[in-house]
C-alpha cells in the first residue's frame, strides 16, 4: 500500500509515522508513506498556502492552487483509490472505514487546517471526508495519523500474530475482554484461575463472556448492534 499525506505541517506527522508499528511496516516494505509539504507547491514568493475568506469572517482558508498542483503531480505517477480530506464535518471514522481503506492500494490524505480548504478542492478532488470524532482539533494532521495507524495495522504481515487484529475491540462489535500477564499473583491480586487452567475452549468461552459483559455495561449502543447481528 502507498499513502501520500499532503499537509502544511509535515513535522506534526513525522513522529507518529516513524515509530512503533507504522514504522516497522514501512521498514518491512508493506506500506510506503510519503509526506508532502504544501509549501513546496506554493507558487507565490512568500510560500503562502492560505488566504482570507471571501465574504469576510475570522480564519484563513487553504488555497486551491498548491493543493491541486500537488494532487495533480502525484496522480501522474499513481492511480489513487481515494483522495481523503480530514475535516471535523466529515463522516465519523470507525473500524469499518479502517477495514475498507486497508483493502486499497493507493491513498491520498489531505490534512485540513485553518478554516478548511477552498470548497472547489473538495468538489473537484475529494472522494471521502473523514472526521475522527465530535471535537475540534487545530488541524487534520493528528486525524491523518490516527487514520494511517488504524489502517496500516490491518495490512497483512504488519502484526506478528496474524489473528491479533481480528480479536481487537470493535472488530466484531464487542469490546475486548480483560487481559493479564505474569506474575499470577500480584500484590495479593490473583489472575482468574481459568486463564492458567490450560483449558483452551473454556478460556475462549470465558473471554467471550467477559467481552459481552463489558460491552453490555459500557457500550449499550454496541451491545444492541451485536445482538441484532447475532439474530440475523
Ligand atoms: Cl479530521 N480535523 C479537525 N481539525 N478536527 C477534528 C477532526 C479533523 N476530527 C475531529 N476533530
Amino acid at each position: 500500500m502507498r499513502i501520500d499525506i499532503i499537509t502544511g505541517l509535515p513535522s506534526l506527522l513525522e513522529s507518529p509515522l516513524n515509530d512503533s508499528i507504522v514504522k516497522r511496516s514501512q521498514t518491512k516494505g508493506i506500506v510506503e508513506i510519503h509526506l508532502h509539504d504544501l509549501r513546496d507547491y506554493s507558487t507565490d514568493k512568500h510560500k503562502n498556502i492560505d488566504d482570507y475568506a471571501f465574504g469576510g469572517g475570522a480564519g484563513m482558508v487553504m488555497s486551491a492552487e498548491p493543493i491541486a498542483t500537488c494532487i495533480d503531480a502525484l496522480s501522474e505517477n499513481c492511480a489513487y483509490d481515494e483522495v481523503i480530506y480530514t475535516t471535523p464535518d466529515g463522516d465519523t471514522f470507525n473500524q469499518r472505514t479502517a477495514n475498507r481503506l486497508s483493502t486499497f492500494k493507493n491513498l491520498i490524505i489531505l490534512c485540513g487546517h485553518y478554516k478548511g480548504v477552498d470548497q472547489r478542492i473538495r468538489d473537484k478532488y475529494i472522494t471521502r471526508e473523514i472526521s475522527i470524532g465530535d471535537y475540534v482539533l487545530s488541524g487534520g494532521e493528528l486525524a491523518a495519523a490516527v487514520i494511517t495507524d488504524a489502517v496500516v495495522r490491518l495490512l497483512p504481515g504488519v502484526l506478528n500474530d496474524e489473528t491479533s487484529a481480528l480479536t481487537d475491540t470493535f472488530q466484531d462489535d464487542l469490546l475486548a475482554p480483560p487481559v493479564y500477564t505474569r506474575p499470577a499473583e500480584w500484590r495479593g491480586m490473583e489472575v482468574p484461575p481459568i486463564l492458567i487452567s490450560g483449558n483452551g475452549p473454556a478460556i475462549e468461552t470465558w473471554r467471550m463472556d467477559k467481552a459481552m459483559e463489558r460491552t453490555k455495561e459500557r457500550r449499550p449502543d454496541l451491545w444492541e448492534k451485536f445482538n441484532q447481528q447475532s439474530e440475523s
